[in-house]
């Protein structure tokens, strides 16, 4: 970018009768009650292997009906799943074509905080909704379903008076605790729109998503911390909020209790003034289509963008998916160890689990702090049967060896998921074997923060596995593999091409938050009559699905997803830097790393600093999740004869796989030499 100005479990008889029994429930009586009629299942601690979807036979047969029925299969799963406050007068509307906008749930009316909060207080008040485990283990808090109700309603009083309103936009930029949740649970109950930005972003990154979501108000905290490391939070949106002119409001909540900078008349302490809040607050009764949250993605453009999803359509693909792929059952302890701030830790850290009556744990820290044993000892001490993290977080604990897991009980775990990028069967082996004893499921899930929640996965009990394979599509879900060139289905099984989707499913994104065209140019327009999802694809001779990774110039960093321009636009702020192209290549802990390739202006020195000086640039501009791993100064990057960096030399350069550069005729004058070159300098980087 130039610079600018600026395995198979025991099948079940499904019962009526004698409903689970759970540790967190009062009374089976409660617990049966909870229940939607069709989850009344005769499940018994002494025998908790039995699965939702118990063969393949009953997922095929499922997922037919979900198709070749799709509106019976969703109406029923929707009355079913979701507390409606007046029902759908349609299933579905819509199609993949541009102008054949997709809505789901026509003219229903819920709540989306009822749903996850409310409709448990009422049947299981005691029941553990929340454990909280902070950076440091001997933190903890458990919160149950009746106290998170005290504590939204709170919480969303808090807001009305500081004059939230339904429509509202409100930006979160908080460390991983309790009011994270509070806070976007009372969006949803008032029918705000909660944007929840990585607190592992940057100041520049923060405000320009404040911006772009027309927030007024905004939630943080004073610091974060995590791995024993302070984020300094407020010092970091004070800095944002010089540029956001829109934001009057700043609610502040102390977490570490360091001094901060205060704002008269526009910082208020959030915990002082929600202990004066009534802790009853009537719900806004929202429509199906009515907007949950937005949160940004990295495209192949500089501009992050605002995915908006739906409130009924996003609760239930969420709620579904969570049920069957973890296998969900009452008293259950669900740890999903992502972030709030990515797409992970809203579907299933909150949404997913509580609409389901889950107990979730909320988990503050890293996989390392204080030693690589952390994750485990977490499982152990809250008896977690489903874990669910990255396979970046895997692959850096394997490094550490198998010493660090077994020392811990870890008989509670049933399944084990990933998330975020390919696994490699290596690190799959591990968490099978070292991790699940081999006794239990491994879900590795492929979705999206477009799609709102899972869209291939194995399910456990019915889906067998394949190292490396997200294997097949979930309900309702049909997914296409499309010559990249031709835009043609390419039908049958040993294929390989684009991933698109070609029906919508519930959890779909709605919009662009402000830019609706960039849906449609984005994710709609290249391949007409399918979702694109920017993807590589192989359908293996079994029907499997194998990610080949991005086809586009967006980088997988463990598990990030960052645009190769918005790092190029980072490097350019370099007063010396007159050009920046990064690319990604192969890293044995983060799946991809990156390298970037960057021109200095003639007039500039280049000293022993500059790179520091680069990458420092990149950490302040995006964040530490973008920390360049190489830096190359060079005096020209290859390009065509009409100008266009040559990204595809680039990466085989930063690969390593310098024999098979392909056609170099392209190359514009010299060009063989400009390569040559930067093949040198690239080995003696690396
Ligand atoms: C949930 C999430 C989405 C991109 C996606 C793909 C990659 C995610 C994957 C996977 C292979 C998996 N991805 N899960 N690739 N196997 N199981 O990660 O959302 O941050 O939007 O990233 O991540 O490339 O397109 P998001």
């Amino acid at each position: 970018m130039p610079r600018t100005e600026h395995s198979g479990s025991p099948s079940v008889t499904r019962e009526r009768s004698p409903p689970p029994s759970i540790e967190h429930v009062d009374t089976i009586a409660q617990a049966a009650a909870a229940l939607p009629v069709d989850e009344v299942y005769n499940i018994s601690l002494q025998n908790k292997e039995r699965c939702h979807i118990y063969s393949m036979e009953c997922y095929e047969q499922m997922y037919h009906r979900s198709i070749k029925d799709s509106d019976n299969f969703w109406r029923d799963i929707a009355m079913s799943t979701l507390r409606w406050l007046h029902p759908f007068t349609k299933v579905q509307g819509g199609d993949m074509h541009p102008e054949g906008d997709v809505s789901w749930f026509i003219n229903g009316k819920l709540n989306v905080c009822d749903n996850c909060v409310d409709r448990w207080a009422e049947v299981a008040p005691e029941r553990i909704a929340i454990i909280w485990e902070g950076d440091d283990p001997q933190h903890t808090q458990t919160i149950t379903y009746k106290a998170l109700l005290n504590r939204v309603c709170k919480f969303a009083n808090m807001l009305k008076r500081l004059g939230v309103r339904r429509y509202d936009t409100v930006g979160i930029y908080m460390p991983m605790i309790p009011e994270t949740i509070y806070a976007m649970l009372a969006c949803a109950r008032l029918g705000a729109i909660h944007s929840v930005v990585f607190a592992g972003f940057s100041a520049p990154n923060l405000r320009d998503r404040l911006i772009d979501a027309h927030c007024k108000i905004v939630i943080t905290a004073d610091q974060g911390i995590r791995g024993g490391k302070i984020i300094p939070l407020k010092n970091i949106m004070d800095e944002a909020l010089k540029e956001c002119p829109l934001v009057d409001t700043c609610v502040v909540f102390q977490h570490q209790g360091q001094a901060i900078n205060w704002i008269e008349g526009r910082d208020v302490w959030g915990h002082e003034m929600l202990d004066g809040m009534r802790p009853y607050c009537p719900l806004e009764i929202m429509d199906s289509e009515d907007l949950l949250f937005m949160l940004y993605t990295s495209g192949s453009t500089g501009k992050p963008k605002g995915i908006a999803h739906s409130s009924a359509g996003y609760l239930l693909y969420t709620a579904l998916t969570f049920k069957y792929v973890f296998d969900f059952h009452p008293g259950d302890i669900h740890a999903c160890v992502a972030d709030v701030g990515w797409i992970t830790g809203h579907s299933y850290i909150v949404y997913g689990p509580l609409c389901n009556g889950a107990t979730t744990v909320v988990f503050e820290s890293v996989p390392m702090h204080p030693n690589p044993s952390r994750y485990w000892q977490l499982c152990e001490r809250w008896r977690v049967s489903q874990f669910y993290t990255a396979p970046t977080a895997i692959r850096a604990l394997m490094i550490h060896g198998t010493e660090w897991v077994e020392n811990h009980d870890l008989s509670s775990l049933r399944v084990l998921g990933t998330v975020g990028e390919p696994i490699n069967p290596e690190a799959w082996r591990w968490y099978y074997e070292v991790v699940g004893k081999s006794r239990c499921d491994i879900v590795d899930t492929y979705w999206q923060t477009e799609t709102g929640g899972h869209m291939l996965t194995p399910l456990p009990g019915a889906i067998k596995c394949k190292p490396g394979s997200a294997t097949r599509p979930f309900f309702g879900v049909e997914p296409v593999i499309l010559d990249s060139k031709t835009g043609k289905p390419l039908h049958g099984n040993n294929v390989n091409g684009v991933l698109c989707f070609r029906r919508p499913w519930p959890g779909m994104m709605r919009t662009v938050y402000g830019d609706h065209e960039r849906l449609l140019n984005v994710y709609l327009r290249p391949y007409p009559g399918y979702y694109f999802t920017g993807d590589g694809c192989v359908r293996d001779k079994d029907g499997y699905y194998w990610i080949t990774g991005r086809v586009d110039d967006t980088i997988n960093v463990s598990g990030h997803r960052l645009g190769s321009a918005e790092v190029e636009h980072a490097l350019v702020q370099h007063k010396g830097c007159s050009e920046a192209a990064v690319v990604g290549y192969p890293h044995s802990v983060k799946g991809t790393g990156l390298f970037c390739f960057v021109t200095m202006n003639g007039d500039y020195e280049v000293h022993a600093g500059t790179t520091k000086e680069l990458r420092d640039i990149v950490r302040k501009e995006i964040g530490p999740i973008a920390t360049p791993d190489y830096i190359l100064i060079t005096p020209t990057l290859p390009k065509t004869r009409s100008g266009k960096i040559i990204r595809r030399l680039l990466r085989k350069i930063a690969a390593s796989e310098t024999d098979s550069l392909g056609d170099l005729s392209t190359l514009g004058e010299g060009g063989d030499q400009v390569v040559h070159t930067l093949i040198q300098e690239a080995k003696k980087l690396t």
